[in-house]
């Protein structure tokens, strides 16, 4: 009989409904409660998305995706899933715990992030980590993906479908913006971590592989913690190319997130399309990953790397 090997697959969460807002926005901020203000600019944003996000429903797909996969892949062994979430139920301890429940001995995580930080993937296995010692259960992580073959072919395949729909003669004119998440600059540098570097690395892949030739990389979603954070923001750097270059169309890869979410549909979809609108150039955000075959292979493959 093949072992039951636990597949713990790790994402941000999101709110259920709109009750669920202040709590998660609390856990966000390491529980500290917002203001009425800061609660009603994040109800804001989500109502501009049409009332909540689409994450929830999105990750539990990825990680049932993920799970098939797997155990195609594999003979030997049968792959279980558990989904533990970072700021809403159910939390990454509670998988971990229904883990244990299940007799599971050994499992693989995998963060929903492509890019690997000290403050999202690190602090997700950290956690993982800390919830499964006192059940002896070994764990096994993987820490990125964003180098994966199948990774960058599905991001090249997507700028190379939007340059297609760029008449020819404008390509010259068109800019490519690689993004993730923002992170305070301070915890970048204290840890020497390698996120910044690991953006840079998809953005040179995505230059190599696909046909566009402007590329910028840029950084989305800053919080407001009244202390640096990493940059240029993709709405000041769309300024600059324009002032600088005057490219005619933007293509935006948020290639730090997975699929459709509050920081797409509201960073990307809302605030960088009105920087475009301003300028008078032309906004593209092609389709993210979300099940695509080629992104869930990409995390299959890395997981047979290390697992
Ligand atoms: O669609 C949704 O409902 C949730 C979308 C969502 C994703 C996401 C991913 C990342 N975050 C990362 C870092 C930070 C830091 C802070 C922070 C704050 C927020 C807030 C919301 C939010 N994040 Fe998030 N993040 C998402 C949503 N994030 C909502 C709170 C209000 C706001 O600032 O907009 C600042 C915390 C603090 O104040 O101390 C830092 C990183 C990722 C990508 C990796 C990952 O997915 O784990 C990094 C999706």
């Amino acid at each position: 009989m093949s072992k039951t090997i636990g597949l713990l697959v790790m994402a941000y969460g999101t709110p259920y409904k709109e009750s669920d807002i202040e709590p998660y926005y609390t856990d966000i901020r390491h529980g500290k409660k917002p203001t009425e203000a800061e609660l009603e600019d994040l109800k804001e944003r989500y109502k501009a998305i049409g009332g909540l996000s689409p994450l929830a429903g999105m990750t539990n797909r990825q990680a049932e995706a993920i799970c098939d996969g797997l155990n195609q892949a594999y003979d030997d062994k049968e792959f279980k899933l558990y989904i533990g979430l970072k700021h809403i139920h159910p939390f990454i301890e509670d998988a971990v715990e229904s883990m244990h429940e299940d007799g599971i001995e050994e499992a693989v995580t995998v963060v929903l992030a492509p890019h690997y930080s000290s403050f999202s993937v690190g602090s997700y296995n950290e956690r993982a980590q800390k919830a499964a010692a006192p059940y002896d259960i070994k764990l096994t992580h993987v820490e990125h993906y964003y180098q994966q073959p199948k990774f960058i072919q599905y991001w090249t395949e997507k700028v190379n479908e939007t340059l297609n729909e760029i008449p020819q003669e404008a390509h010259d004119d068109t800019v490519l913006v690689v993004s993730a998440h923002s992170l305070p600059k301070a915890l970048i540098e204290d840890n020497n971590d390698p996120y910044p570097d690991e953006l840079h690395a998809t953005a040179e892949l995505l230059q190599q592989h696909s046909d566009i030739k402007h590329v910028a990389e840029g950084w989305q979603s800053e919080g407001n913690t009244g202390t640096p954070w990493l940059g240029p923001d993709v709405q000041d750097l769309t300024r600059t190319l324009y002032d600088e270059h005057q490219y005619k169309h933007f293509i935006y890869t948020p290639v730090g997130f997975v699929c459709e979410h509050l920081e797409v549909l509201y960073d990307n979809d809302h605030e960088c399309k009105a920087v475009c609108d301003d300028l008078g150039v032309k906004y593209h955000r092609p389709t993210m990953p979300d099940t695509d075959p080629l992104f869930i292979g990409a995390i299959v493959d890395e997981i047979k790397n290390v697992f």
